[in-house]
């Protein structure tokens, strides 16, 4: 089977941040994803809803046979096995794992929507991920993940 890359944003605003978003990475690892990268975690202010703790972002890069879908559910599996606690959309969260980009996929559904559909206005997402993809394409824009990084900071 072949291997498949994708990468996923990792985010947390409740309890021990940067503790959960490392205990994600294990319970991948323990679900058989293989984790190729992992950027620097980073303190981040709120984006949407303002008025929330702040949070810890950063991105991985995974290499995996599942399909997107799969691996969309397996982050989801990993979101509940943490307890993950929502209050509210947008809002303050434990854990939360994203499916950002898988390859060069494209869709639109109601479960699933790649490339995710906000990573471009996103520095929380486009930061850490500059780090660990500058030359990766977005499939959409087609730009690299440094230009578009770039194209946000001037903004
Ligand atoms: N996630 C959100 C909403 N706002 N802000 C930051 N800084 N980081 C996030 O991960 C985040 C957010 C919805 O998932
Ligand atoms: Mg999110
Ligand atoms: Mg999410």
């Amino acid at each position: 089977m072949t291997k498949h890359k994708a990468y996923v944003a990792l985010g947390s605003n409740l309890g021990n941040k940067e503790e959960n978003i490392n205990k994600a990475l294990e319970l991948l690892k323990s679900h058989g994803l293989e984790i190729t990268k992992v950027s620097t975690l980073i303190a981040t202010e709120p984006y949407g809803v303002l008025d929330q703790p702040g949070f810890c972002n950063g991105v991985c890069e995974v290499e995996t046979e599942l399909e997107p879908l799969a691996l969309l559910r397996l982050l989801l599996t990993i979101e509940q096995q943490m307890g993950r606690v929502r209050l509210r959309h947008w809002g303050e969260r434990n854990i939360d794992l994203d499916l950002i980009l898988y390859e060069d996929v494209i869709m639109t559904s109601k479960e699933l929507n790649l490339p995710h559909p906000d990573m471009q206005n996103r520095d929380f997402v486009l930061l850490p991920l500059a780090e660990i993809a500058p030359q990766t394409v977005h499939p959409v824009f087609k730009k690299t993940i440094a230009q578009l990084k770039e194209e946000l900071l001037k903004r």
